[in-house]
């Protein structure tokens, strides 16, 4: 298909996934509306209707509990195609919503949004700032109780990257005894290969059923979760999320906000130094119980490079990583590092090429002054797209499409490298 009829595919698919005001990520698979994926949305509306962009925002945020966190789903129309559904979580917001978070990235869309058109964007920027504000100041509080600088997942999901390698160390102390029968229906929708194993759904229920017993209370989880890794995604992303906030908040005239978001950031900035590992030769995730560093490296290793701020030293040893990685696989950048015996092309985060994650990862290198790189990545991104459709991912290998199709994240960011 020619460039001109995928834009125009691109848009069709967010109209078409788009549910009135919130938009789910896929047909069938994905039927609610989920957090990340809705900040991306925008990013991709807001190349052609900066309106509806904004909506979805709106409908996210709506989704804010009163202590601050933003759930990482929103049931809005209870769809049995999907589990664990709005009874398992056992939450009591109306809508019902899932009791986590995900990776926090809509500052740094609203801060986009905002600048495309200010005047006609000040009011909802403004009332949107505010909600990111109490969210980044939710995660400062309830997942760094300690104030180290590092903020705590308290399940895979949250990471966004839900089946990443990184995760099953520490998943392996999450006792599943008490995880009943239950049965999944995302391998109804998709491949089994390209999906989380059996286990790894046990671990995810069991610690959903943790939060639930405890009604999800922070200061309970905090103490007691099996399950508390300061993902180096997240971490991240919530520096450069700061960062915007901050800069958003100057330009809105806000210094409050501005203060406290350069205050969380200077800390943030500290807590992320700490990731790098010398052995693994990269940023890495960290087990917060047992402060084990995770061995092996990750597409999120390049993520620090889109938050800002890494030094010289590092970042030089980051990039022939990225060139090493780029010349071990067709399409870049794969989710895992696809020199390690673990890689596996088509299991989800085990792997498979993200739209998304190509895109903060270009952002990153394009700031760090890596314009080469960048537009090597964002090049990548298009010809997949272009050979295989709007997938969820694809094979670093042969570039087919894996999971869903016609996904809306994918879309978003085609428009997104495209304006
Ligand atoms: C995937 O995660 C959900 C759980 O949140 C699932 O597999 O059921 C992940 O790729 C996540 O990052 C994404 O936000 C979600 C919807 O696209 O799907």
């Amino acid at each position: 298909m020619e460039d001109t009829k995928l834009d125009l595919r691109a848009k069709e698919i967010l109209r078409t996934n788009d549910r009135g005001g919130y938009t789910v990520p896929t047909a069938g698979l994905y039927p609610y509306q989920w957090n990340w994926d809705s900040a991306f949305v925008a990013l991709g509306f807001a190349a052609f209707d900066i309106d509806r962009a904004w909506t979805e925002v709106g409908s996210l945020l709506a989704g804010q509990w009163p202590d601050g966190m933003v759930p990482h789903i929103i049931f809005q129309r209870v769809d049995d195609s999907y589990f664990p559904g709005p009874d398992q979580w056992g939450t009591t917001t109306s809508p019902p919503t899932s009791g986590i978070t995900q990776p926090p990235v809509a500052a740094t869309i609203v801060r986009r949004l905002h600048d495309l058109e200010p005047a006609k964007g000040r009011r909802r920027a403004e009332a949107a700032l505010v909600a990111l504000d109490r969210w980044h100041e939710w995660f400062a509080t309830a997942r760094d109780p300690a104030g180290r600088g590092l903020v705590a997942i308290i399940h895979p999901w949250e990471s966004g990257r839900d089946n990443l390698p990184d995760w099953d160390r520490p998943l392996s102390f999450v006792d599943t005894s008490k995880v009943g029968a239950y049965e999944r229906r995302d391998t109804q929708h998709v491949a089994a290969d390209q999906r989380p194993h059996q286990h790894e759904y046990d671990r995810y229920l069991a610690l959903v059923a943790f939060g639930r017993d405890n009604h999800w209370d922070p200061a309970a989880i905090a103490a007691g979760s099996p399950f508390w890794v300061a993902d180096v995604g997240v971490n991240a992303i919530l520096l450069r999320a700061e960062r915007d906030l901050a800069a958003l908040a100057g330009a809105l005239g806000d210094s409050d906000i501005a203060d406290r978001a350069t205050r969380r950031a200077e800390r943030l900035q500290d807590g992320l130094a700490s990731l790098w590992s010398d052995a693994a030769g990269g940023y890495v995730s960290l087990d917060l119980r047992r402060e084990e560093h995770a061995t092996t490296l990750s597409a999120g290793a390049f993520l620090p490079l889109y938050a800002g701020g890494v030094p010289a030293d590092r970042a030089e040893r980051l990039i022939p990583t990225l060139r090493h990685w780029l010349d071990a696989v067709r399409y870049g950048v794969p989710s895992f590092d696809p020199t390690d015996p673990q890689f596996d092309p088509i299991r989800y985060w085990r792997g498979p090429i993200w739209a998304v994650v190509n895109w903060m990862i270009a952002e990153g290198l394009a700031g760090a002054g890596h314009a080469d790189l960048a537009d090597r990545i964002r090049v990548d991104t298009r010809a997949l797209i272009r050979q295989s459709g709007f997938y969820e991912s694809f094979s670093p290998i042969d570039g087919r499409g894996c999971g869903g199709k016609d996904f809306s994240w994918t879309a978003a960011i085609w428009l997104a490298m495209t304006a």
